[in-house]
């Protein structure tokens, strides 16, 4: 898989090359190419910005060096990626979508974003993805690509070593109920006078995956229980209807109540 990143901060993807994404590259599982926008900026100043049209804040995109690199960059096959504040939301789905494609380019905008002809260009040319990473502001495109490539390539098989599995993944599209995941710990037994609970050292595996579910469910109820209201009743349990009940939110075990069936 192919990722290309356009920017005029191209220093903010040199992690690309370490860790996972590092040793995949080297694999070849995955190639990076990063570029500098200035390159297709040609006056002498390199110009990417100017003042917005209507007047108000800051300074937006120009579209040229914008659509100067774009076709360079972009093939037939390419999928366009452009983060976003007001793009539709990124998530485990959205990011298993875009592992499936051969080649990814991504457009960091900055300042105000970019002049919004550009897009509109290439949605007669690739596909055009429009995504925000989360509902807070950042001060450009660079880390929310940072995160879509982390996110996108370890669904590549291969990527993730085969101690990791995604197919466990919270957030997995297709998974019935959608938990966070529950507490993990590792040697020593103690820690600070703080023990490992006694199930995870039992080596009965029946009860340590009971516990691990239970404690998914009650630190989901705790922290995403919007999670817990988009649950299928259908994917529970005897024993996770008790718990639920335990919770104060058994009517989420209603079979035939489905959350978005309000
Ligand atoms: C791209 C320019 C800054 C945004 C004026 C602050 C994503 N979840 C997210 N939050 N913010 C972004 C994001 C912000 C960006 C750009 C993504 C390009 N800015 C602008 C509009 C208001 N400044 C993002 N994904």
């Amino acid at each position: 898989m192919r990722f290309d990143v356009i920017t005029i901060f191209p220093e903010y993807f040199s992690p690309l090359s370490a860790s996972l994404l590092g040793k995949a590259a080297d694999k070849g599982l995955l190639s990076f190419g990063v570029h500098d926008l200035r390159d297709w900026a040609y006056d002498r100043h390199r110009t990417v910005d100017d003042t917005p049209y209507g007047g108000g804040p800051g300074m937006v995109m120009k579209p040229a060096p914008w659509g100067e690199a774009l076709d360079d960059v972009l093939t037939p096959e390419s999928r366009l990626v452009v983060p976003t504040p007001s793009g539709r939301p990124f998530t485990q789905a959205v990011a298993g979508e875009l592992a499936s494609a051969p080649h990814l380019v991504f457009a960091c905008g900055r300042y105000e974003g970019i002049d919004s002809r550009v897009m509109a260009h290439y949605r007669d040319v690739v596909e055009v993805h429009e995504l925000s990473i989360g509902d807070y502001v950042l001060a450009g495109g660079e880390v929310a690509v940072l995160v879509m490539v982390e996110a996108v390539s370890r669904l590549v098989p291969g990527v993730l070593g085969n101690a990791e599995s995604v197919s466990d993944d919270s957030f997995a599209p297709g998974r019935m109920e959608t938990l966070v995941e529950g507490p993990v710990y590792t040697k020593p037994p103690v820690w600070r006078d703080r023990e490992v609970p006694a199930v995870l050292k039992s080596g009965h595996h029946g009860k340590i995956a009971r516990w691990r579910r239970d404690e998914a469910f009650r630190r989901t109820a705790a922290l995403r229980p919007d999670l817990l209201a988009r649950l299928d009743p259908k994917a529970l349990d005897k024993h996770d209807r008790r718990l639920l009940a335990e919770l104060g939110l058994g009517d989420l075990a209603v079979p035939g109540r489905h959350a978005l069936d309000g």
